[in-house]
């Protein structure tokens, strides 16, 4: 424990030191330890108040959130967290002043540790937060009873409802915290802990009332927040459970509201919410991990950027890198062709700019770092190009040949191809080792996935440092095989297939994407394919039978073929799988395409049937899932987890249904194994089980260790 906790006296004041790298979780012996250090410190003569401070780059960041997979019943819940607020009310209970010193991040358990101090300073550039509803849970530790009394109710349910951090400057209007330091952090709270010391000035939080005297306000405010949450928390329950906690502490008091926080916090800790928001924490950090390329694996500095192709992708792809502040190149074939690509980047930046999310300076900055032109001049400055030219081998072929010419040997070429194979770029560049796939997600300037997609020679270099790129451009990067679809495109071929199949069936087009969205995607297949194009998709099928490939096993619906030929490509042309009205994107059912599907079914000797929203979901999960398997035993994902970041991040999957593997394991694979054997009964021998979806049903595990 002493290494946990350091105690040190400087002009009368104790400092612990919490040292629990690399954020000070409150790991195993962290509380106890602070506990021990302030009634170590009231026995100290020479005290007269104490500082409690994070080693390292912050204070402490919450609890460690690989304890709640422990916490299996309420009951563990209930003691534990009991445990935990008497030990707090201890500390509050110090009789000399008791001072937390924040710099970093003060998260969680980590603002709940500083509001049981006294007081709060601050350094200028620090966070403070309630993130645990990102983690399906509350505050478990007094936050939700401490909050209130510091800033009200109104802040506090904002921030335990959105989960998001609060910089200095917010959090000391608020009263959240009581200085920002001036200069050192350690030497001003010091000082500040000796004017208290001085004065016996002891505050405990849970003592102040003024804050919470006007229960209308608080109550009015609890019915705003639930009156918000209903409108934007659909399918999660944490955040309305942090609004009860307050409610709690607004009416009840501090013992009774605490005793209710517990309550609430066990019905969160429990819950397959958090155990899925838990996984994603991790799913998160692990994508980043890649057991062949080790964590000091020479990292290229990219400093100078270049795109081609000033479409749509590679348009969005050069605001990335300007919103990173990276100079970027944007080269297509003409004039015309760059210009439409500028206008569409400066309509895009001039919409974040009226809509207050961009200064017009930062327009006028970033807008600078993209440089337009038709020619390969300054390219040999470039450290990474990207390719975002049309979907065509030949033409993909000739560039990368082109960009090895224009460009210096260490130059990293990426691809934003979305199936074509990285390989053969990889071959006609004659620099297989700087080849990688860097497939984004449309808008590539919002979405935040990035699959790297390593070919057979792609350099441990050009992976480690797509992977510290992706961070640098805030996109989640994971690394993938270059199979055909990669991870992503792979697996919503089968989602798609099922689509089509069920609507073939009897299903109808919003009666599949309702199911979907009711699950908690943000739009289903159909109307998903409406945004990306019908004619995309095509193209791609048209590709294909080229070269004799099938997206994916078992029959492949025509309808979608038939729109195309009917140029019904979606919200491009005004109607796809539904009609819009002009200038609009209100997705209306029409009935044509009921009558498509019909007449395609009887084509194929299907008969038509009711079917139930439970069949679309268990259908298409299934799926995902038995795709999943596939890609895991043919060795194109590292590890289940990652399917599941690529599908969050690049369609929207729930995070708090944790991903379409992590979803497989809840239902239970053997479930999933019978469904697989049951649709190959009734549907055909396509439904094939994936080897690795049999073999951990036989060996009772799931696919997450
Ligand atoms: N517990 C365990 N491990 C953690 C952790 C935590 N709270 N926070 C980070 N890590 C690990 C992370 O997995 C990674 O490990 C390494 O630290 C660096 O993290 C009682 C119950 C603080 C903003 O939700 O938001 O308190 O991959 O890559 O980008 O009411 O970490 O290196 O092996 O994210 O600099 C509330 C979660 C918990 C904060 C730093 N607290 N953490 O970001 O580093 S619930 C949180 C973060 C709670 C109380 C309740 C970020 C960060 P590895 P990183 P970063």
């Amino acid at each position: 424990m002493p290494d946990l906790i350091r105690y040190d006296v400087r002009d009368r004041v104790a400092i612990l030191t919490v040292d629990n790298p690399p954020v000070n979780a409150m790991g195993p012996g962290v509380l106890e330890g602070i506990e021990d250090g302030v009634a170590r410190a009231n026995a100290d003569a020479g005290v007269d108040a104490v500082v409690l401070v994070g080693a390292g780059s912050t204070f402490i960041a919450g609890a460690d959130i690989k304890i709640f997979g422990t916490l299996k019943t309420r009951e563990q819940s209930l003691a534990r967290s009991e445990g935990t607020h008497a030990r707090l009310k201890r500390i509050e209970d110090s009789a000399k002043p008791l001072v937390a010193a924040i710099h970093g991040n003060a998260l969680g358990g980590g603002l709940e540790i500083a509001m049981s101090c006294h007081y709060r300073v601050m350094a200028p550039d620090a966070k403070v937060g309630q993130p645990e509803v990102l983690l399906g849970i509350i505050p478990g530790a007094g936050g939700t009873q401490r909050l209130p009394r510091l800033c009200g109710a109104a802040l506090a349910i904002e921030m335990c409802t959105a989960g998001k951090p609060v910089p200095a400057p917010k959090a000391l209007a608020a009263g959240i915290v009581d200085r920002a330091a001036v200069g050192n952090l350690l030497d001003d709270a010091i000082e500040f802990a000796r004017a208290k010391g001085a004065a016996r000035a002891v505050r405990k939080t849970r003592d102040l009332t003024d804050k919470i005297a006007d229960r209308d306000a608080g109550l009015a405010a609890c019915a705003a927040g639930r009156k918000t949450l209903a409108a934007t928390a659909k399918g999660v329950q944490a955040p309305f459970k942090a609004v009860d906690a307050i409610e709690a502490a607004l009416t009840l008091g501090f013992d009774a509201g605490s005793g209710r926080e517990r309550s609430l916090f066990a019905d969160c800790v429990t819950s397959t919410e958090c155990r899925a928001l838990v996984h994603m924490f991790f799913a998160d950090r692990e994508a980043a991990k890649v057991p062949d390329v080790p964590k000091d694996t020479p990292v290229l500095a990219i400093a100078r950027a270049a795109v081609i192709g000033a479409g749509t992708m590679g348009g969005g792809i050069a605001m990335c890198y300007a919103n990173a502040g990276i100079p970027v190149l944007l080269k297509d074939v003409d004039e015309a062709a760059v210009r439409r690509g500028m206008a569409t980047i400066r309509k895009n930046y001039e919409s974040s700019v009226a809509k207050g999310r961009m200064t017009p300076e930062a327009f006028g900055r970033t807008m600078s770092l993209i440089t337009p032109t038709t020619a390969y001049d300054d390219f040999e400055r470039a450290d990474i190009v990207v390719e975002a030219v049309f979907e065509n081998m030949d033409l993909k072929k000739t560039t990368f040949a082109e960009l090895a010419r224009v460009t210096k040997p260490a130059c990293i070429l990426a691809s934003n191809t979305s199936t074509l194979d990285i390989d053969e770029f990889a071959q006609a560049s004659g620099r297989p080792g700087q080849v990688i796939g860097h497939h984004f997600f449309s808008p590539a300037n919002v979405m935040k996935l990035l699959e790297i997609v390593r070919g057979r020679e792609t350099s441990k270099e050009a992976i480690a440092t797509s992977l510290a790129l992706a961070k640098k451009l805030g996109k989640v990067g994971v690394v993938v095989g270059n199979c055909f679809g990669f991870v992503a495109n792979r697996m919503i071929a089968y989602y798609m297939r099922e689509a089509y199949l069920l609507l073939e069936e009897g299903a109808g087009v919003s009666q599949v994407d309702g199911a979907l969205t009711e699950f908690g995607l943000p739009v289903g297949p159909f109307g998903m394919q409406d945004i990306a194009g019908i004619d995309v998709g095509w193209r791609i099928r048209q590709h294909l039978k080229l070269t004799g490939q099938k997206r994916a096993e078992g029959p492949q619906s025509e309808v979608p073929d038939r729109l195309y030929e009917m140029g019904r490509y979606g919200q491009k042309t005004g109607a796809g799988w539904y009609r819009y009205e002009a200038g609009s994107r209100t997705r209306i059912p029409d009935p044509l395409v009921d009558e498509i599907a019909a007449s395609e079914a009887a084509k194929r000797g299907v008969t038509r049937r009711k079917v139930d929203d439970g069949e679309i979901i268990s259908r298409i999960m299934t799926a995902l899932a038995n795709e999943g398997a596939r890609i895991l035993e043919e060795g194109y994902a590292t590890r289940a987890s990652d399917i599941d970041v690529v599908y969050c991040y690049g369609f929207g999957y729930p995070r708090h249904v944790g991903g379409p593997m992590f979803y497989a394991d809840t239902v239970g694979l053997p479930t999933v194994l019978a469904r697989v054997k049951e649709y190959r009964e009734r549907l055909g021998d396509y439904w094939k089980p994936a080897a690795l979806l049999e073999k951990l049903v036989a060996e009772g595990k799931g696919f997450h260790a």
